[in-house]
């Protein structure tokens, strides 16, 4: 997606604290580091064909949930997601609300944390933005890599025209006199 930003979590590992900050996001968690690479039996799985670090939420002491928080509202959101379950939820806030809530079964059904699954998600915000993402997972494990964002324009981009209109009237006065 244009002028989104990626984290890849390439670097990260089981000695990263939180918070963790990556440009405008900056990921939360209590418990183990949720960044890990490679498969382990009944805890978590690599996504298909991603041999790198990802982020994985609700393995035995891994990190649930994994909480994503903004410096500036986002608009778009997207992940590579991996052996989707059922008990995989992510939730969208505008301040303290919910205005949007999924799970591994509403995405990628079926569901049953099937290892050889794996698809890139993407999310628009069709209406406002959104401030902060929970990722949720009471069991192993909701498996995701590649996060992208895009930032609400910004209030001082409006401002910057708006000084651009007052320079442009100024001129047009001068040549009047
Ligand atoms: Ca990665």
């Amino acid at each position: 997606v244009p002028g989104a930003q990626l984290i890849t979590f390439d670097g990260l590992g089981a000695g990263t604290t939180s918070p963790y900050t990556d440009g405008i996001a900056t990921y939360s968690f209590s418990g183990g580091s949720p960044f890990v690479i490679g498969s382990v039996a009944s805890q978590y799985a690599a996504p298909p064909n991603d041999e790198t670090t990802y982020l994985s939420g609700g393995s035995p002491d891994k990190s649930n949930p994994v909480t994503i928080s903004f410096s500036v509202p986002i608009v778009y959101f997207g992940f590579y997601y991996g052996s989707p379950d059922e008990y995989n939820t992510i939730d969208f806030y505008q301040g303290a609300s919910v205005v949007g809530s999924f799970n591994g079964l509403t995405l990628l059904p079926p569901d049953g944390g099937d290892q050889t699954v794996g698809q890139y998600m993407n999310f628009n915000v069709v209406n406002g933005s959104v401030d902060k993402i929970v990722l949720s997972s009471p069991i192993a494990a909701f498996e995701t890599d590649n996060h992208a964002f895009v930032a609400a324009p910004e209030p001082a981009s409006f401002a910057l025209i708006g000084l651009g209109f007052l320079v442009l009237r100024g001129c047009t006065y001068r040549r009047r006199k």
